[in-house]
């Protein structure tokens, strides 16, 4: 039994992006039309650029897959590109502040920053969003499910509903997957103001995983810390400049005996995935000491603005080293929506990648008899 583990291949205007996924367990049900649905989430969101009116991305699974279940061994899925021009895209010789272009170039000596940015594109992230809905599917089979949504724009922050399903139902009804329907109107108001001056808009998103089990990820090794590995898979997003887990950098300005959550314990709740081990508040967003502790998932993460800008800032040509504008072909304006749909796979690959850890991975039957002889055995504690 291998770690789960997800790779991409491929290149923004490439034949196609390429997702392979080791590790996974063998039986698990697969559904294409729900990871279709989240690609297609992922192309969409109000701020997104003229690529995606051209691009319809769909999941093609070739291998790992028979009569919709998942068989041992590696799984390759594959969106294909329809503007699929890698060989004749024009050269760029003048880098983006923000992007990718200049430390490449510099680093892989190529004076064409194409050979850069054709990877380091967020088109990438088609890969990652279907990899992470193979992985929410290994996930529903625990009862465990991850969302996430925008809660800010550029200075427009959304109030947050207490209740999680209310979260999921406006955000499934907002144009920028924003819990707040009046937030969500001021958003794209603020994504249309950046438009009409050549300007981007960066945010925030907010992730929650609910039906998480105590014991997720470990306290015996850096490596395996819960924590560290979200911040990890969170941060590598293009464009996610911070993360935070539960009140993250508020944490640092109060009192211990203000953010740490109390203990209880309530017998009619050993049913549910804390084991009846209660909490009032989730200040430490569901993980203590590197591992779940039976509370929800709450993470943080903040988007830069896209470094593509109509109105370039300034830049220099990478030829000649005289000064002129930066690159523009084509941009999004704000692609915080489509951001939010990644956090929401990628963090799904890492809940299931610690479930395939703690419970075993060969076959979807062995890891469910595994995680429930636990549970057993931990509410007889
Ligand atoms: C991106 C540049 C744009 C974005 C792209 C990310 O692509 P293009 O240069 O073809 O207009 O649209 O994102 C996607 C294509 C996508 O599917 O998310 C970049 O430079 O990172």
């Amino acid at each position: 039994m291998a770690d789960l583990v997800v790779r991409t291949a491929g290149e923004s205007h490439g034949p196609a992006i390429v997702a392979l996924v080791e590790g996974f367990p063998a039986g698990v049900p697969v559904d294409a039309a729900l990871i279709d649905a989240d690609l297609a989430r992922r192309q969409g969101g109000y701020g997104r650029g003229s690529r995606q009116q051209v691009e319809q991305d769909r999941v093609e699974v070739l291998a790992g897959v028979r009569r919709g279940r998942t068989l041992p061994g590696p799984i390759i899925l594959v969106v294909r590109n329809r503007d699929a021009r890698l060989e004749t895209a024009p050269e760029i010789r003048r880098p983006r502040p923000g992007h990718a272009d200049l430390a490449g170039a510099l680093k892989y000596l190529e004076s064409d920053m194409r050979s850069i940015l054709e990877r380091a594109s967020a088109r990438e992230t088609a890969g990652r969003v279907a990899a992470g809905g193979l992985a929410k599917a290994l996930l529903a089979q625990c009862g465990i499910d991850v969302f996430a949504y925008v809660i800010r724009i550029g200075n427009v922050a959304a109030r947050v509903p207490e209740k999680v399903a209310e979260r999921r139902r406006q955000r499934d009804a907002s144009d920028v997957y924003a819990p707040d329907a009046g937030a969500g109107a001021a958003m794209k108001a603020a994504i249309d103001a950046a438009r009409d001056t050549g300007d981007t808009l960066g945010g925030v998103i907010e992730c929650v995983a609910t039906g998480v089990p105590p014991g997720l990820g470990s306290h015996t090794q850096w490596t395996e810390k819960l924590d560290g590995r979200l911040a990890r898979a969170v941060m590598s997003i293009q464009a996610i400049k911070g993360v935070e887990i539960g009140l993250g950098f508020a944490a640092a300005e109060r009192p211990g005996s203000q953010i740490h959550d109390p203990i209880a314990y309530d017998a009619g709740r050993r049913d549910e995935p804390c084991l009846g081990f209660i909490r009032a508040t989730n200040n430490a967003g569901g993980i203590e000491g590197g591992m779940t502790n039976g509370q929800p998932i709450l993470l943080r993460a903040a988007m830069k603005p896209i470094a593509t800008l109509k109105q370039p800032l300034a830049s220099i040509d990478l030829a000649t080293k005289a000064a002129e504008a930066a690159a523009y072909e084509r941009s999004d304006v704000c692609a915080v929506p489509a951001a939010s749909v990644i956090v929401e796979a990628v963090v799904a690959t890492e809940l299931a990648a610690a479930l395939v850890a703690t419970f075993g991975g060969d076959t979807l039957r062995q890891m469910k008899a595994a995680y429930d002889a636990w549970r057993k055995a931990a509410r007889e504690l």
